[in-house]
């Protein structure tokens, strides 16, 4: 590593274009990129970028290093270049003359080299990197393969394993990393003097003009076993996705073919993909997940208060997970629970999901007593006055939740934010407990709370704007994905929930098998179907013995004895060793004695059938949620379905894939359904048949 060199040289300017400038440090052309906010290469960086390129060398200097300003390198083609024509130069042209520049070139990376920014860098002769730069090809989030040579150089410098899980991965790797597998050639604590000191070297020691389009060293001896077993390896991950399968397709092109014709091949592909649904939908998504961030009336610059401490109420599967996060990235937790046996309980499956995650090798055995010194267990909810967060996860009782508030309020400090984790119940009525409303503000998670990513914030009707920003921030830095709602019974994510539910036990008990339903959600790219999933969270979530009444399935099974996979029994039966699922023939019998008793008639349901009255009742309610002001924007129900339920991403969400099979079509099915089958869930939304008569869009649409 280079440290310490000091930059005093003068600085000649060309401005080339509004992004770029041409400077030149005595002996040294630099073309230096400004497009902030990311220095995406949208059409005057290729420009600058290839003038740049020609200049500097028909120039007297002797190399030329590329170096951007902000808070990156290039990350990037400019996506939002995408949905319209191509404009020129190429940046192939631009690559070109990087490439085959008779003057050594040399990158110098700081923030993030990504995708067609990376594709740049590899262009460069040499690669000088800061000590914390990082280099991915994320192509493969956006549905994507990295379409400017990115697949065919990539796997000569990496070599194919290292390249095959960079390009299906998306993920970026650290300098260090780079540096060890030969993606750079030295990091440089001062970046900009180091890749001048690096270029002058370059010169002066006559350093090789190395293109990395000329080598093969490391392909020469692949084994075509790895494509085999690497395409196994991804299957469970990407079920669905046609991007990684196609980046796979790219580097066994790089092994097996000539440079050019491997590009030729990489070309071909991206177009595939580019014309594609897929990626279209995973652009929209990069898109739809930075809006849901952006908060309409609420000022910039609005305070949120910094989280020093955090209480959790309820060290249940909720509560444990909910710290879990808090702890991973340092702060205190005081959780407190009704009786000591309770909480210890609780502490020791929040210790054991650490420990797990420790065999695996996601965390050294040090963080897991790190993270679990930060927990604090309490019987006394005096503990939580000095702490400037509290989250309620206690079970779902309006009253039970009404009067723990109330008691909050005694005892936290003025300024504290007060949040409850319920999925359904009404913030409103909770906050009114408490003579701090404004204070008050829903946080719901979801199971595994240490794990999924989606975080419901909940605004109420007097919310304060402080405490909106403190969650949607402490969202972030806890690493969700925070999405502001509006108050009503679930929400954005389980009010749609409740509707695919109405009609999933319809579907079941007119003679679908609740395999058979569970099946056709998990071909369209469900991680799995409303029965599998009823079994997973547990069949009694919400069920009171002394009040069920036999009257739906559900209680049935509960009834008798019936759990979900917890105790080995629900809709499946679940082998105790490997936790595998089979359909059992009790239930399906249960279920259609239920139907009969019920006078409902048995006849067949097509595949399709279930597929349109499980999503569409769900389009239906998130158009009412929309047109309601639940949800801020159309995109923010999508953001809620992919990242809480598993709404397969590639299909862009409910909204984008509704806009997507086309909104007269949606209406027609969903009056279609009302006619047939009746039901309030079925009223059609008005906002839809007024989309329809605007051509609007749901994915689109804001309040
Ligand atoms: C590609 O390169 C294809 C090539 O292989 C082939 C070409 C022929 N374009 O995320 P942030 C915006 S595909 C346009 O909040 P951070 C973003 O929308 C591309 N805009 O910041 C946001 O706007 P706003 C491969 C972009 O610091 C603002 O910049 N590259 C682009 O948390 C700030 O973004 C990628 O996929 C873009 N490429 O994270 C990288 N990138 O403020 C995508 C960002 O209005 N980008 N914006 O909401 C990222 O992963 C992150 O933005 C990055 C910074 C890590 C760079």
């Amino acid at each position: 590593m280079t440290r310490g060199l000091i930059l005093t040289y003068f600085v000649a300017m060309t401005q080339l274009t509004q992004s770029v400038r041409l400077e030149f440090a005595d002996d040294i052309a630099l073309i230096r990129i400004d497009n902030p906010p990311v220095n995406a290469l949208s059409h005057h960086v290729r420009q600058g970028l290839l003038d740049g390129m020609k200049q500097a060398e028909s120039s007297e200097a002797s190399a030329i290093v590329l170096i951007c300003d902000g808070r990156t390198f290039i990350a990037g083609a400019d996506i939002t270049e995408f949905s319209g024509p191509p404009m020129p130069p190429s940046l192939q042209s631009a690559q070109d003359a990087m490439e085959n520049c008779t003057k050594p070139v040399v990158a110098a990376v700081h923030g993030t080299a990504l995708g067609g920014g990376l594709e740049v860098a590899l262009c460069a002769h040499y690669r000088v990197g800061s000590p914390s730069s990082q280099y991915g090809l994320p192509e493969v989030k956006l549905g994507l393969l990295p379409g400017a040579g990115g697949t065919q150089r990539l796997p000569r410098v990496t070599g194919a394993e290292k390249a095959l899980q960079m390009m299906t991965s998306g993920d970026p790797i650290s300098a260090e990393e780079a540096l060890t597998c030969g993606l750079i050639d030295e990091i440089a604590e001062e970046l900009e003097a180091g890749a001048i000191a690096f270029a002058r070297r370059a010169v002066s020691e006559s350093f090789p003009l190395l293109r990395i389009r000329d080598r093969n060293d490391k392909l020469s001896d692949v084994s075509s076993d790895l494509f085999k077993e690497f395409r196994q390896g991804i299957a469970r991950k990407t079920r669905g996705f046609l991007a990684p399968e196609y980046n796979v397709r790219c580097v066994e092109a790089a092994v097996q073919l000539d440079f050019e014709s491997g590009l030729e091949r990489e070309q071909e592909l991206f177009k595939d993909l580019m014309k594609g649904t897929q990626s279209k939908a995973q652009q929209y998504y990069f898109f739809a997940e930075r809006a849901a961030l952006k908060i309409p009336g609420l000022p910039k610059d609005t305070k949120s208060i910094d989280i020093a401490t955090c209480g959790i109420l309820g060290a249940g599967t909720m509560g444990g997970g909910i710290a879990m996060n808090f702890a991973n990235i340092g702060i205190p937790v005081t959780i407190v629970e009704r009786d000591s046996e309770a909480l210890e309980r609780g502490l020791a499956v929040v210790r054991s999901n650490y420990e797990r995650t420790a065999a695996r090798g996601g965390i050294t055995s040090d963080d897991v007593e790190t993270r679990m010194g930060l927990i604090s267990g309490s019987t006394d909810m005096g503990d939580f006055a000095d702490c400037d967060l509290v989250i309620e996860a206690v079970f779902e009782n309006l009253e039970l939740k009404k009067s723990i508030f109330e008691q909050l309020d005694s005892i936290c400090k003025p300024g504290a934010v007060l949040a409850s984790n319920t999925s359904a119940l009404d913030i409103n009525a909770i906050a009114s407990a408490t003579s701090r409303p404004e204070a008050v503000i829903g946080m719901h998670f979801f199971s595994p709370a240490n794990v999924m990513k989606m975080l419901e914030v909940v605004r109420g009707d007097v919310t304060s704007d402080i405490a909106i920003a403190t969650a949607m921030g402490i969202g972030r830095s806890i690493g969700k994905t925070p999405v502001l709602c509006g108050v009503c019974h679930g929400f954005v994510g389980n009010r749609m929930l409740f509707m695919r539910g109405i009609e999933a036990e319809k579907m079941i008990l007119e003679g679908a098998s609740p395999a058979r339903v569970d099946q056709v959600l998990f071909d369209f790219g469900f991680p799995m179907g409303p029965f599998a999933m009823s079994d997973l969270a547990g069949l009694d979530i919400g069920w009171d013995e002394t009040t069920s009444s036999g009257s739906t399935v559900r209680e049935l099974l509960c009834e008798s004895g019936r759990r979900g996979q917890k105790n080995g029994n629900g809709y499946y039966i679940y082998d105790p060793e490997t936790r595998a699922a089979t359909p059992d023939p009790e239930v399906e019998q249960l279920i259609r004695e239920f139907g009969e008793r019920q006078g409902i008639e048995q006849r067949e349901i097509s595949d399709q059938e279930i597929l349109e009255r499980s999503l569409y009742p769900m389009i239906n309610e998130g158009a009412k949620i929309l047109a309601e002001g639940i949800a801020i924007r159309g995109s923010d129900v999508d953001v809620v379905w992919i990242n809480g339920y598993g709404w397969p991403m590639y299909t862009g969400g409910p909204m984008f894939w509704a806009d997507t099979v086309g909104l007269s079509e949606v209406a027609e099915k969903i009056e279609h359904y009302s006619s047939t089958l009746g039901g309030d869930h079925w009223e059609i939304a008005p906002l839809i048949e007024q989309l329809v008569e605007t051509n609007g869009s749901l994915s689109a649409h804001s309040n």
